[in-house]
């Protein structure tokens, strides 16, 4: 059976380091002993193993010549997103904001953008429906966003000051 070959493997698998990572910190040249230099230009050269090249790699990282700063990925989850949809302005009709209830976790962006064609605005209430001044946007014309970092878990309302009868949730965990 045939092993897949890391000779093609690793040079994606280092492009892919350097995408996660700016933090990759390669010391002065100086600091690269000649045997790594060689294995690398073996290695291009096949005349050094596979489990050589990976145990020089190993050498560079334990050794600190190569240090990685690993990064925590959660941006995809750290800004959310509120749609405002075309047609919200209009009391009988459905566009209703994009999720209703925005659930997030604490510490998290959350962004409004307005894709209504007149503008709107993002004013938080209370429990019961009073006005409060924990956010409150300015007019949002079409295309316009708004952001507000939500840091304590909890039940936030928000409602259009221009068409009050359009009111959200953004429940932080
Ligand atoms: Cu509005």
């Amino acid at each position: 059976m045939k092993e897949i070959s890391l000779r093609k493997i690793i040079p994606i698998t280092i492009f892919s380091i350097l995408l996660i990572s700016f933090s990759i910190d390669f010391a002065s040249a100086e600091s690269v002993p000649e045997w790594v230099k060689n294995t690398a230009l073996w290695y291009g050269e096949e005349k050094v193993s596979e489990t050589e090249f990976l145990n020089m790699i190993k050498f560079l990282v334990e050794n600190d010549i190569i240090t990685i700063e690993k990064k925590l990925q959660v941006t995809a989850n750290m800004n959310p997103g509120i749609l405002i949809p075309n047609g919200n302005f209009d009391i009988s009709g459905s566009s209703f904001y994009s999720p209703l209830n925005l659930e997030t976790v604490a510490g998290a962006t959350v962004t409004w953008v307005n894709e209504d064609s007149v503008p709107h605005t993002v004013q938080s209430q209370d429990e019961s429906g009073k006005v409060n001044d924990l956010f409150n946007s300015i007019p949002l014309n079409t295309g316009d966003r708004f952001e507000f970092t939500f840091e304590e878990p909890g039940v936030y309302n928000y409602f259009c000051s221009f068409h009050p009868w359009r009111v959200g949730v953004v429940t932080v965990k």
